[in-house]
């Protein structure tokens, strides 16, 4: 986790230097066959995030959006869902930190059927195809109740599992993959059996240098469950990721700054004034200090972003992610006891959470 999180800043100084302090806008790729609950999920998580989770809000980036999924959420929690996905949905959000927009991301939401299209040349797989592989983020939904029964056909988890699998194998940018288990509510408990699918996925996670992987369980059924972390999951890397950016360009326009001002000393920082001024150009001093403006704004952001990352690296911790040293029991074991809920920070008394076990009670 920490080598991986250090690579992280590594890139991040390689991508500071390619996109410049241009706004990049995150991607996040959501797939999982028909009915496994990606829409419910979109539109429940939508609604509880209305109010501040751990200091995390959503907002959507079009008004019209915000409507959509709140009735959505509304249906939902009238026992109405939502019909099938009919064609790829994509919405635009922004992540809030204590009222503050820290991050924007694009969330496109496939409809199932796309993965078990027989055609390869449907435009619809095509397009899946080209989402994952730009993808930051990937949530693979998997129905825990089809799972547990044995119901969901192999040779389905497995095409879903063979796209992510090609989509990460190549990859040299960091994208957190979760493995989202829904409808947990359905099932007594977390079994070997029901993880053993994914051996062929967590092979390929532990020997990706980039990805970072975490099995997610929850519901949306008639108690919420787990409901932010699937998205703070698969959110924390690019949040990490632009704190370390931020930080480095702040230090590069200081150090900039400091260059023009010392540019600007002596003789020959007088005879480039001169210089200056004749062909009308900005001096070194203006320079300089439009430079050491850059570096404070820049500065600003980094302060807007580092209490959020921190935040994120303590969400995520939580969870069951995946590494080498881990087998199946282990993750059996990490899923079970948080089956009805994460706790986090239940001492903090400025904490949302109003029992002692479970804080998505809250919603
Ligand atoms: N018990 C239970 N049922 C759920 C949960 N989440 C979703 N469902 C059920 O799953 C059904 C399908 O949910 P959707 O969100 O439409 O599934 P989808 O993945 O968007 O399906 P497509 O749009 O066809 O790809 C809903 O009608 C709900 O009955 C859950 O957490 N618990
Ligand atoms: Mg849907």
């Amino acid at each position: 986790m920490v080598l991986k999180l250090l690579r992280y800043l590594v890139i991040a100084l390689v991508l500071t230097w390619i996109l410049h302090g241009e706004d990049k806008t995150m991607k996040i790729v959501m797939l999982g066959h028909t009915g496994v609950g990606k829409t419910t999920y979109m539109a429940s998580l939508y609604e509880a995030m209305q109010q501040k989770v751990e200091g995390f809000q959503l907002k959507t980036a079009k008004s019209l959006d915000h409507s959509r999924l709140l009735d959505l959420a509304n249906m939902i929690r009238s026992a109405k869902y939502p019909p099938p996905t009919a064609h790829r949905d994509e919405y635009d959000f922004k992540l809030r930190y204590q009222n503050k927009d820290v991050l924007s991301f694009s969330w496109a939401d496939y409809r199932g059927g796309a993965l078990t299209e027989k055609t390869q040349s449907s435009d619809q797989v095509n397009s899946l195809i080209k989402d994952l592989k730009q993808a930051d983020g990937i949530m693979m939904f998997c129905d825990c109740d089809a799972l547990a029964r044995g119901n969901l056909r192999s040779i389905q988890l497995a095409r879903m599992m063979n796209f992510v699998n090609s989509a990460v194998q190549d990859v040299e940018h960091p994208i957190a993959l979760s493995i989202i288990l829904t409808k947990v509510d359905l099932i007594a408990r977390f079994e070997k059996d029901l993880l053993s699918p994914f051996q062929n996925l967590i092979d390929v996670i532990n020997a990706s240098e980039w990805v970072l992987g975490a099995f997610v369980p929850i519901s949306c059924g008639a108690r919420l469950v787990n409901i932010p972390m699937p998205l703070l999951f698969t959110l924390h890397a690019a949040v990490i990721l632009q704190a370390a950016s931020t930080a480095h360009l702040a230090e590069e326009y200081y150090e900039e700054a400091l260059l023009w001002e010392e540019k600007s000393q002596g003789i020959s920082g007088f005879v480039r004034w001169l210089g200056n001024k004749l062909n009308g150009n900005p001096t070194d001093s203006q320079m300089a200090e439009f430079q050491m403006q850059k570096a404070v704004e820049k500065y600003q952001e980094f302060e807007v972003i580092k209490e959020p990352a921190e935040a994120l690296i303590n969400y995520v911790d939580k969870l069951p992610l995946i590494h080498e040293d881990k087998n199946v029991q282990s993750y059996v074991e990490e899923l079970s006891k948080i089956k009805f809920g994460i706790t986090i920070n239940p001492s903090r008394p400025s904490s949302y959470i109003h029992t002692t076990d479970d804080p998505f009670d809250a919603f």
